[in-house]
């Protein structure tokens, strides 16, 4: 008997319904038929642990690989590595995400994890299994973090991103002899059955707070139209879908394969979101908005990040995004009934306290009016978390603000970290405590005011309500001790999505 099978796990994420675990599936897809594996879902698993090591108790293991974003799934991702390293220390641990390409060095320094996989795994994780098995040099398998005999860190070519319909099709069928396929279309504010799907790799811009930066250095390719709806009418014939979450970096970058997907999906009665630019989608014209709604595009994500001209180009934003397109487009989206979810990230560097502040100020102010000009616009707050772009002048600013990543790899779970990671608390010497609050409270009445509609539990009396006890404080900027607010969002579980995802059933 073979005793090289792999263990794929992909770490808790989200408390209530999961979604497709599409990492580890893409991970898989890329070993199906070559080697034996299993797929472990924290999500789906009481104790995650048990299996795992009812696995590796078999002695058939060999391999262990885990996908780690920043965030909560570092709280399986790192005791789980560590245990497998002490208890069997023969099986070889792999990590691959975004938490694992930006922060490889605390992870392969930890000394628990073997090899690092930096972007893309679908040629690495073959390769690097194929060479460990056959004792080969791994310096030129692309995409590989690792220490080599000297200890010291070697990091492989950058592979060109690879034509995305060659790819081999995700082992839907496989997962399913684990987990039940069907219990992870969710019921969303979308549909009763949404699929997660995931169809191009990478962006093509490169705005110096954004964690793809560093692994794909503006380079996007994306599956054909076709071959996305292969999968669509998989999942439409065999679970009857009725909604699409795109989880792509950047879903809208080619035009012409938005509207010949939404072509294509026109008649099937399929919603879908997706992230996108605003400068990007601006230049489609109101006739292909109203094509791409007519079609199910229901909401799409933009990252607005700020309205203030002079902080995008610190944003290296790229592009030509201005505050007054942000505008003029919120406009647009209403006509075309297509609701923007625009994401903003305040607490940007700046040479003095009161111009940090100010910033914050004056985003909130445009952020209202936004939402003067289309109400149903969505409004996702994060605070700047900085990435390691090295080398980026923003980057360097923030170091020189006295800002610096932890260096070892426990402290990520401790809970300021992972509130780093959740963008709630960024940790940057130049944001205070004050300013947080201001945030943090003005978030609380927005979101009484003007509750997400991607919580579908809260209608009827319950916005109402909601916005009777917001209106006051929205009208007239009074946003300090929002406790009414908070109340009524811990009585009913409000959930913001830009944590957990969207609420789902
Ligand atoms: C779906 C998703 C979620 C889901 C969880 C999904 C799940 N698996 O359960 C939810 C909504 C819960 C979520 C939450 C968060 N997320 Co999230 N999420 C994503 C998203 C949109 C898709 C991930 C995905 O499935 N990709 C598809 C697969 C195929 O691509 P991939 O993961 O890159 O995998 C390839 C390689 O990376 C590599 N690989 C990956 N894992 C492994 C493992 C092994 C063993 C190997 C060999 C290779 C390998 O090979 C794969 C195939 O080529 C990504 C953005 C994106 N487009 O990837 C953000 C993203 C990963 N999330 C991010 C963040 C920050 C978060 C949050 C921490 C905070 C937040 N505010 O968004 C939270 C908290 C996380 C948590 N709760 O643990 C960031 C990470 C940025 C960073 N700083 O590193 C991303 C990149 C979004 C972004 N642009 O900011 N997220
Ligand atoms: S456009 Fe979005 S995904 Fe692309 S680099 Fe900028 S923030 Fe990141």
């Amino acid at each position: 008997m073979l005793m090289n099978k792999i263990i794929l796990f992909n770490p808790r994420s989200a408390n209530g319904k999961h979604r497709i675990p599409n990492s580890i599936l893409q991970v898989g897809a890329s070993i199906h038929g070559k080697y034996e594996y299993v797929f472990v879902d924290g999500n789906l698993e009481k104790d995650p642990w048990l299996t795992i090591e009812s696995y590796l108790k078999t002695g058939e293991f060999k391999y262990f690989g885990s996908t780690v974003m920043p965030g909560p799934q570092l709280r399986q991702a790192i005791p789980f590595t560590k245990k497998i390293k002490e208890t069997y220390p023969n099986v070889i641990t792999v990590w691959g995400g975004y938490f694992a390409s930006n922060q490889y060095k605390v992870a392969l320094n930890s000394g628990c994890v073997d090899y690092v996989i930096n972007g893309p795994g679908d040629n690495t994780f073959p390769e690097l299994v194929n060479a460990l098995e056959a004792n080969e040099d791994l310096s030129f398998i692309k995409n590989l973090i690792y220490k080599d005999n000297a200890n010291q860190i070697v990091k492989t070519a950058v592979e060109a991103l690879l034509d995305q319909d060659t790819l081999p099709k995700f082992p839907y069928d496989y997962l399913n002899s684990f987990y039940p396929v069907q219990d992870y279309l969710a019921k969303t504010f979308m549909g009763n059955k949404t699929l997660s799907y995931h169809s191009s790799m990478g962006c093509p811009f490169s705005c110096s707070f954004c964690a793809i930066v560093p692994i794909f250095n503006a380079k996007w390719k994306g599956m054909s139209a076709s071959r996305i709806y292969e999968d669509v009418k998989y999942f439409k014939e065999k679970y009857n879908i009725d909604a699409i979450e795109f989880h792509d970096n950047n879903f809208f970058t080619s035009k012409k394969r938005v509207l010949e997907f939404s072509e294509l999906i026109m008649n099937d009665n399929i919603s879908y979101w997706g992230e996108g630019r605003i400068d990007t989608i601006n230049m489609y014209n109101d006739d292909e908005l109203k094509l791409m709604r007519k079609a199910g595009c229901k909401m799409i994500f933009l990252g607005a990040e700020t309205g203030n001209d002079a902080v995008l180009k610190q944003m290296n934003k790229g592009g030509t995004q201005t505050g007054q397109m942000i505008k003029d487009f919120v406009l647009r989206m209403k006509n075309a009934d297509i609701v923007p979810e625009l994401s903003f990230v305040l607490g940007m560097p700046a040479k003095t306290e009161k111009e940090v502040y100010d910033q914050i100020l004056w985003d909130i102010n445009f952020i209202k009016e936004i939402k003067a000009i289309n109400p149903n616009a969505e409004i996702i707050i994060y605070l700047f978390s900085p990435v390691p772009t090295e080398g980026s002048q923003l980057y360097k600013q923030i170091l020189d603000a006295g800002f610096s990543f932890p260096e070892q790899l426990e402290e990520w779970i401790s809970p300021s970290w992972e509130n780093f990671d959740l963008r709630k608390n960024p940790l940057t010497p130049w944001l205070k405590p004050y300013m947080i609050d201001t945030i943090k409270n003005f978030e609380t009445v927005l979101n009484g005011y003007y509750p997400t509609v991607s919580d579908f539990r809260i209608r009827g009396y319950k916005k109402r309500l909601l916005q009777m006890v917001s209106a006051l404080r929205y009208k007239y900027n009074i946003y300090h001790y929002p406790y009414e607010i908070k109340a009524l969002h811990k009585i009913w579980k409000y959930r913001q999505p830009e944590i957990e995802g969207f609420h789902s059933e």
